[in-house]
This record gives C-alpha cells, structure tokens and sequence, in this order.
C-alpha cells in the first residue's frame, strides 16, 4: 500500500511523492507577466510532488482578474521560463493551469474593453478583483455575451497554443485545463450557464462538448500524457450550478478515459468552502468508478480541505495523489511537516491576492 510520501509515476512524469501544490491565484504579476519573485515562491515549494502553476490566461480574452498572468505574450512566457527553471533548478515538476475565464470578467479586463464572453448571455452571481492604486477591489462581474458558433474553434486554438507554448518556450511540464470553479469550460458543462439551442448546448454530450473538443486539442498539441483537467462537480464557486451533476460527469470522464492522460484532478464540495453540501450531494467514488471502468489510466487527484490525515485516508482508500491550496502558500515545507505530523503555519488573508513580497516568499520553512 503506497503512503503519501511514495513516488509515483504521472503520465511520463516521475514525482518524488504524491503531495501536490494545487493552483493559486496570487495577482502578483503585473501586465500578465510573473514577476521575478514568483521564481523563488514557487521553487521555495519544489519539494512537493507537483506544483500546479496558478491560473494562467491562454488569451487576453480569457482574462478575468487583475494581474493575473498569461501564456499568450513573449514576454509572459520568458517570465515563465524563469519560474519553471528555478523549480527544475530545485528538482521539482510543475504544470501550466490553462484558464480561460468566460464570464467572470469584466470589460477593464477584457480586449477594447468588450463585454466578457460566455456559452449564454446569463450573469453570475460572483465578483472579480481590479486593483485601485494597487489595493484589490472586488466588483461584480459583468454580463457576458454569448459566443457565436464561429468563435469556438478559435477558442479551442488559444488553447492548443497555450499548451504548446507552456512546454516549449515556458519550460512546463505538461499543463491541466482548468475545467473548474464555473469559468468558461464549466459554464459549457453547467445548465445553470449554458442555454444554448445548438449542438454545444441541452444534453449532457452537447454541454461536454466544448470542453471536449479543447481537451482532444491540447492532447493533439502536446500529448496525453502531458495533459491532466481540473473539475469540480458540484462547487459552489462563481455561481455553478448544474441541475444533474452526476451523470454528467461520469460522461465526461467516461469520455476523457479515451485519452492515456496524466492525471483527473477532483476538487470535492465547495471551492476553498465545505467539503460536502447537502443541498449538492455527489459520490465521488462513482465518478472515479466511471473513469477506471472506461478504461481511464490517469492518476486521480482529489483536492479541498485536506489536511494530513484525510491525505493519508485519501491515499489508503485508492486516490494516487492529493493537493494542497492554501496550506501551500503559508507552508513552503508541507511536504516535511506533514511528514513530521508537524503544525502548520496559518495564512495572512491580507497578503492573498495582489501585493510583492509579503506573505508570498517570507513564510518561513520550520
Ligand atoms: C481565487 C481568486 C481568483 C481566481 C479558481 C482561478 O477558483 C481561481 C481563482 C481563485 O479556480
């Protein structure tokens, strides 16, 4: 029986332990190019089996947040570069989250200043963060357009070419879409976002089928085993909400199992909230269950709200790999303390988003 701590190969990745530093946004890099201390926050987490980069625009469309960055510029992906080299340099792995934002935007962030886009015009319910003299502020999202079936496979390019540069100029490992927390690839999946009429829009195969059609891409751009996802059934993050989320996500991993890829990365409940809501049940064992019986090879990555000792049930009852968020940013040695069953250091919400140094690379190891 392997434990937390046991290596494990992922897709063509050899990982010195099944402790994954999940994705976090950090609004730290101005014109959408990581600053350079974003080399020594992530390196400071090398020791992690995997680092998952935060959410990285594939497009300035795909934009959402202030200071945020992106992997469609030169410039952002010579700021890649040297975070990705700084972790190797620390023999750690990382991969590039491919974001695109649909309709939680709004227009200061968006290309001459237009309306976000999305699969319907419908607004959520969720705010996004502009900084003001470099303080973060949230607002409301705006109301999104939707998308004309023309636009679609230029969509599913951007993503492509995020992907090909994210291994290539960036140096990345390999990537994960970032299908969760109710931004453009979950608002395709979701009935609460998604009322189209056309063949992207009504049965569970048409509502997967974007998402789909960008992930056959990104394989075909980079190769399967480079190529993980993100999900999040039933999250209550950025207004998702779907009516009946089981049997579409047995679908649409059901359909993923047809690729060999790295890895399908869970969060369970809420985002960063409860890990089970009971107006929202989901049996996640169900889910895995689909993926393994399609004939799904891809480790199973299950995030939110661990802490050592559900990792350690989590890794005894079957799932190969766990990630940490927030325990991530103030826990640059988490991997040694939950090694040592040591305490964790507590995260300064103050220093979460926006800002340089403080609270980014001064937490100390123990
Ligand atoms: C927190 C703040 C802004 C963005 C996600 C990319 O939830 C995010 C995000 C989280 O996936």
């Amino acid at each position: 029986m392997p434990t937390l701590f046991d290596p494990i190969t992922v897709g063509d990745l050899p990982l010195a332990n099944r402790v994954v530093m999940a994705p976090l946004t950090r609004n730290r890099s101005p014109n959408a190019i990581p600053p350079d201390i974003a080399a020594t926050y992530y390196a400071q987490r090398a020791t992690a089996g995997l680092l998952i980069s935060e959410a990285t625009a594939i497009s300035h469309q795909g934009q959402g947040y202030a200071d945020v960055p992106g992997l469609y510029h030169p410039d952002q992906l010579v700021g890649w570069r040297r975070v990705t080299d700084a972790v190797h340099e620390a023999k750690g792995r990382i991969v590039a989250q491919l974001w695109h934002v649909g309709r939680i935007s709004h227009h200061e962030l968006q290309p001459n200043h237009g309306a976000p886009v999305a699969p319907s015009a419908v607004v959520a319910n969720a705010k996004t963060v502009l900084l003001r003299n470099g303080a973060a502020e949230f607002v409301p999202t705006a109301l999104p357009r939707a998308l004309e079936l023309a636009e679609l496979p230029g969509i599913v390019r951007d993503y492509a070419t995020a992907a090909r540069n994210a291994v290539t100029l960036g140096g990345f490992d390999g990537v994960e879409v970032h299908g969760a927390n109710g931004y453009l690839l979950d608002q395709f999946l979701k009935s609460g976002s998604n009322h189209r009429t056309d063949a992207y829009g009504g049965s569970i195969e048409n509502r997967a089928r974007f998402m789909l059609e960008v992930m056959r891409a990104v394989v075909d751009g980079i190769g399967a085993k480079k190529t993980g996802i993100r999900l999040s059934p039933v999250t209550t993050a950025n207004d998702a909400f779907d009516s009946n989320p089981q049997p579409l996500f047995e679908y649409v991993v059901r359909e993923l199992a047809k690729w060999d890829l790295s890895y399908v990365h869970v969060i369970e409940g809420a985002t960063g909230g409860p890990r089970e809501l009971p107006d929202r049940p989901f049996d996640y064992a169900a889910m895995k269950r689909a993926y393994r019986e399609a004939g799904g090879k891809g480790a199973w990555m299950v995030n939110n709200g661990y802490d050592g000792a559900l990792a350690k049930k989590a890794i005894e009852d079957g799932a190969d790999l766990v990630s940490f968020g927030r325990s991530y940013i103030s826990n640059p040695d988490l991997v040694r303390r939950l090694r040592e069953d040591a305490p964790l250091a507590k995260l300064d919400k103050a220093t979460l988003y926006g800002g340089g140094a403080k609270g980014y690379i001064d937490y100390p190891t123990l």
